[in-house]
């Protein structure tokens, strides 16, 4: 298993829009599983290929509490749609910043397995983010592009000035 890098904003590549999953082999289901490795390790519930330069339909996460509910959702299509619920979200693409997004409150999904099964999905609560902001990343959205333009581009400053400060601490400790 290998930890993959994951690209934060603002970086481009992250805006690329993810092509359909067409062969169902062993590289697929390494880089699923390579994905649950990073997600779990940085840690968080959920992961797009876009967020490790990998532009295909392919997500994972994990919203339980143990940490042992591993999924893999390719190609995935929401049937249904209902209501609302607003939820403080984070990315592991924009680390550090945290703000409200509104998000259908209950959805139903067709999908498939990483084996290429078809497969059919209802997700209220958290899970119904996470799929929905994971969603967002295969067609290069952002839950910062939710924000006013200002705040987005406070949140730019702000992670610039983060790294700016690893980078000096990087250098001080060598
Ligand atoms: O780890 C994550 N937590 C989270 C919290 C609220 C709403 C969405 C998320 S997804 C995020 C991981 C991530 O960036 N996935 O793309
Ligand atoms: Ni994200």
């Amino acid at each position: 298993m290998s930890i993959l890098t994951i690209l934060e904003f603002p970086d481009p590549r992250l805006r690329t829009k993810a092509q359909p999953v067409t062969t169902f082999d062993a590289a697929l289901k390494k880089l699923s599983d390579d994905m649950l490795t990073t997600m779990y390790e940085a840690p968080g519930i959920g992961l797009a290929a876009s967020q490790v330069d990998r532009h295909i339909q392919l997500l994972v996460l994990d919203v339980s509490e143990e940490k042992n509910a591993p999924m893999t959702i390719v190609n995935p299509r929401i049937l249904e749609r209902e209501g609302t619920q607003t939820c403080q979200e984070g990315c592991l693409s924009v680390p550090g910043i945290f703000a409200d997004v509104d998000r259908s409150d209950r959805i139903r999904l067709a999908a498939q397995d990483v084996a290429g099964n078809p497969i059919e999905l209802e997700a209220d609560g958290l899970l119904a983010v996470c799929i929905q902001h994971e969603m967002d990343h295969l067609i290069g959205k952002l839950f910062v592009d939710y924000l006013s333009p200002l705040k987005r581009d406070m949140v730019r400053k702000k992670l610039e000035k983060q790294r700016r400060h690893a980078e000096s601490s990087a250098t001080a400790s060598a």
